[in-house]
């Protein structure tokens, strides 16, 4: 494992400098989006500034230039994913488009009338909907692995879903509700025994624990640049290239061809065929240097800190009069939802901005997830690399103000 040294992680992220209500800013809503070091600015800053063009079309020097940058973060996203060939990594917008291409691409052409899609009960909305509307085209049918008390998914329960009707098995690796770490590896194990496709939303594990796809032997990985220190509007689906050769185009237009004529269009070789019109050229290099960045500090040593944190601020919650966890899976990432007795967790969110600290409240997309541990919605500090022992201190000094105001 590499070394890792928090305090010199920290200078790379501007934003971290910065006081909100006078009060150093502690920002523990990760899961939703992750802060971003200067060097990724930097990267997005030089392609604006002395590198703009659009890529794949221009013979020119600059459009060249970023035509390499493009297709160098593709390099280095699959690196990162381990996947074989870089025309296995498609840039999509996010981790929802990933999922509605999917869906949208192979869903539409290779499910039929009454087929099965097992989700669990504890997915984002964005690994719901979109099946739900597959479904309502074609008729096939949703089916859900429940989660244990502890938000663990019950796998003899997903093993007794399982049949010759299933189709397609798509699930988190990691639960953006309560933080658990899903056995993806047994469920891609389980649905390929069966012949399903398996689709593994990746959102909230990239930047958190090492992925190798290969090695997981998923079908597709999905996840947002945003969540790995990199930019909006920038995505990654991953898809096996024997899958994706086979799939349609989920979008027309330029770029994605080879010929075009009225009486009928070729398409073009992967990945292009799944990127229609002028991509996010910007977005794509600076998420390569996010990847670029994390790489280099190492997953592992990134998911021991967040461990660690996530071990710290746990046992101080548990001390909080009235605060009780949801999910407590023995897997976790650094995912922490919980509730205070008698307070509603928007309160509770309102009240640690005032000292600082970014928490999010809400059914955080997941609205079955808390449906099923009877909670309308949870407060959730959510930790990442730059994260301290010290935030989770301030986090958790402005939870004990709450208990004085409510009393
Ligand atoms: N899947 C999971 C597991 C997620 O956590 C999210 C975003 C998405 C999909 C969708 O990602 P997007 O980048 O396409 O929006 N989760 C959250 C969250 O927990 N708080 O804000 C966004």
């Amino acid at each position: 494992m590499k070394p890792f040294d928090v305090r010199r992680i920290r200078i790379d992220f501007p934003i971290l400098h910065r006081k909100v209500y006078g009060k150093p800013l502690v920002y523990l809503d990760n899961a939703a989006t992750a802060l971003k070091p200067q060097r990724v600015i930097e990267a997005m800053l030089r392609y604006y500034s002395a590198e703009t063009s659009n890529v794949h079309r221009g013979i020119y020097f600059l459009s060249e230039t970023a035509t390499n940058a493009y297709e160098g973060a593709r390099i280095l996203v699959q690196r990162f994913l381990n996947a074989s060939n870089p025309g296995e990594i498609i840039f999509v917008r996010s981790t929802t488009e990933a999922i509605n291409l999917v869906a949208a691409s192979y869903g539409r052409t290779f499910l039929r009338e009454r087929d099965e899609i097992i989700l669990s009960v504890i997915e984002h909305h964005s690994n719901i909907v979109p099946w739900q509307i597959l479904c309502n085209q074609i008729g096939a049918v949703l089916r859900i692995i429940p989660v244990n008390e502890n938000g663990e998914m019950m796998m003899e329960e997903y093993e007794k879903l399982l049949s010759g009707k299933t189709k397609l098995v798509s699930v988190a690796h990691v639960s953006n509700a309560i933080g658990s770490i899903n056995p993806v590896r047994k469920i891609i194990a389980s649905a390929h025994q069966m012949g399903a496709a398996v689709l593994i939303d990746g959102a909230q594990a990239a930047a958190h624990l090492p992925v190798d796809v290969q090695d997981l032997d998923c079908d597709f990985y999905a996840f947002s640049g945003h969540k790995v220190y990199g930019p909006t509007g920038i995505g990654v689906l991953y898809g096996k290239s024997g899958f994706l050769e086979k799939m349609p185009p989920y979008q027309g237009g330029g770029e994605m061809i080879r010929t075009v004529t009225f009486e009928k269009t070729t398409y073009n070789s992967l990945p292009l065929k799944f990127e229609a019109g002028t991509p996010a050229i910007a977005e794509a290099i600076g998420l390569g240097a996010a990847i670029e960045y994390v790489s280099e500090i190492g997953l592992e040593s990134i998911e021991a800190h967040e461990q660690k944190l996530l071990a710290y601020a746990t046992e101080k919650i548990m001390a909080v009069p009235g605060a009780r966890i949801i999910g407590t899976a023995r897997e976790k990432s650094a995912i922490l939802s919980f509730v205070i007795e008698g307070v509603h967790p928007h309160d509770v969110a309102t009240i640690v901005d005032k000292e600082g600290v970014a928490i999010r409240a809400g059914h955080h997309c997941a609205m079955p997830a808390m449906q099923r541990f009877d909670v309308p919605a949870t407060a959730r500090a959510s930790f990442a690399l730059y994260n301290i022992t010290e935030e989770v201190d301030s986090f958790i000094d402005s939870l004990y103000k709450i208990r004085t105001i409510f009393n």
